[in-house]
């Protein structure tokens, strides 16, 4: 018990406060194919998104990126609304297909436009803009001509980043190249729950490699396009993987998912080679010969931060008969994303769940933090993504109350705190989403917004959340109960 104001509260209402370092940022995000909309307009070509679901039977509802949220036309609200929850940052991805429409060749001036007014707008209202090169939007020529599984798209890609910084350079402090290169590579090439929807295990691996290489020659393009005091990053879905129990099947196959989901990419980008037990457990597979000398060189490049996406923790274990990926939080496919780990099953860790089936633990957020601390001492890192869908709804006095996410909002940040307290440099953290938005194979069937959009009128409501989360922002400091603060 504690007494309150002259009143005895039970312990678990007793609340305290965290304060977060005054130079933290926070943001929120979003990406250009789940709200822009106006897929056709001002020279914009389709991308491989905008191919994919228009697929019957691929995106939940047969919905497309077509209208999404109309942030192309509605931009200047959708800023007014940051501005007014105070937010200091908004991390955006900028479509490919709308800046160099068949991803080859000059650049677009009404697709730069686009990017010059918004963040004209963002910087006005004092908002830092943070620009990420590649949220899935292949162009669809691209794609037609082998995709991420062919070398050249690590050209092209360098060869856009360049066009990109050149256009914007003088306006956007902050880049990333890639967002999780994983869902790319392994989503869309090898179980097909995403663009372009292939389901070649070896076509997954090149398309890593090749994510990889372009990420090193587009940090390498931005670089000699950006001022000098550009920050340049990555952003990666680092999987928090734990092993079902300690017996060795479990701890082996923990070490198989976290080279596939992780070290696939921090060991090049990071560490300038690729994992020996990666290329081991991948050998009945490829000899990983489409990695050419020098590649790796030029994969690892100094970055300013890392990006971390985080929203749950990963469970598996070893030994299964048949594959269960299907409950690895990626969607249902009859092909698994894991190329060569078909033993491994994925369970769902204990605790609650939000709307997308995903286990609400904050501690694997912590744990995260500071393992990537122990790997990698140095790098600053940034939270670019968390957050949580819900079935959100507007009730009858126009509001959207949604406790849950604030919860799981608190629950998170205050691991960020703890992690930040224990030595870890977090410099900043991007709420995922700004508005309810495309969730990619889900369609509009899932809320992960602050903002609350109608769909059949593009109305924005703020939820809850959204003003809750701007108190947070506004002070840096995180209101919570004793128990969460740990
Ligand atoms: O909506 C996605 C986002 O595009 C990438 N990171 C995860 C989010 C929620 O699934």
């Amino acid at each position: 018990m504690v007494i309150a104001a002259g009143r005895v509260v039970p312990q678990a209402e007793a609340r305290t406060a965290l304060t977060f370092p005054p130079s933290f940022t926070w943001g929120t995000a979003t990406a250009a194919y789940q709200i822009e909309g106006a897929a056709t307009l001002d020279g914009r070509t389709p991308s491989i998104w905008d191919t994919y679901s228009r697929t019957p039977g691929k995106v939940r509802n047969g919905d497309t990126g077509d209208v999404a949220t109309d942030h192309y036309h509605r931009w200047r609200e959708d800023v007014a609304i940051m501005a007014d929850l105070g937010v200091g940052a908004y991390r955006f991805s900028l479509a490919w297909p709308r800046i160099q429409p068949t991803g080859r060749g000059p650049s677009v001036q009404k697709g730069l436009d686009f990017y010059r007014r918004l963040t004209d707008e963002l910087l006005e209202k004092n908002i830092q803009p943070v620009a990420t090169l590649y949220h899935w939007d292949l162009p669809q020529e691209l794609e037609n001509a082998g995709g991420w599984a062919e070398r050249d798209s690590a050209e092209r890609f360098a060869e856009y980043a360049a066009l990109a910084a050149e256009a914007l350079g003088d306006r956007v402090p902050t880049w990333i190249t890639l967002n999780e290169p994983w869902c790319s590579a392994f989503l869309g090439y090898a179980s097909g729950v995403h663009a372009p929807g292939r389901t070649d295990p070896v076509a997954a691996l090149r398309a890593a490699h090749h994510l990889n290489l372009g990420h090193g020659k587009a940090v390498q393009a931005l670089r000699a396009h950006l001022p000098a005091d550009a920050q340049v990053s990555v952003t990666l879905n680092i999987h928090h993987v734990r092993p079902f129990s300690d017996e060795e099947r479990d701890v082996d196959a923990a070490r198989r998912i976290d080279a596939l989901a992780n070290r696939v990419f921090t060991g090049p980008m990071l560490e300038g080679a690729y994992p020996e037990d990666l290329l081991r457990d991948t050998a009945s597979l490829t000899d990983w010969s489409f990695v050419k000398d020098g590649d790796t060189k030029e994969i690892r490049q100094r970055l300013d931060f890392l990006g971390v996406n985080y929203y749950t923790p990963t469970l598996v274990s070893g030994g299964a008969s048949a594959a269960s990926h299907g409950s690895d939080g990626h969607g249902n496919s009859a092909h698994s994303p894991w190329p060569g780990a078909d033993d491994v099953a994925f369970h769902l860790p204990p605790g609650s769940t939000t709307a997308m089936g995903w286990a609400v633990d904050p501690t694997g957020l912590h744990d995260l933090l500071l393992r990537l601390k122990g790997d990698f001492p140095q790098l600053p890192l940034v939270i670019t993504e968390n957050g949580a869908a819900f079935d959100d709804y507007v009730n009858p006095e126009g509001e959207v109350n949604d406790p849950d996410r604030i919860a799981y909002l608190e629950g998170h940040l205050a691991a960020v705190h703890r992690a930040i307290e224990a030595g870890v440099d977090v410099r900043g953290y991007f709420l995922w989403s700004l508005l309810d938005n495309f969730e990619w194979g889900y369609g509009y069937s899932k809320r992960f917004g602050a903002v609350y959009v109608d769909y059949p009128t593009g109305k924005r409501i703020p939820k809850a959340s959204a003003r809750w989360y701007a108190d947070v922002a506004r002070t840096g400091v995180l209101p919570v109960t004793e128990t969460t603060a740990g």
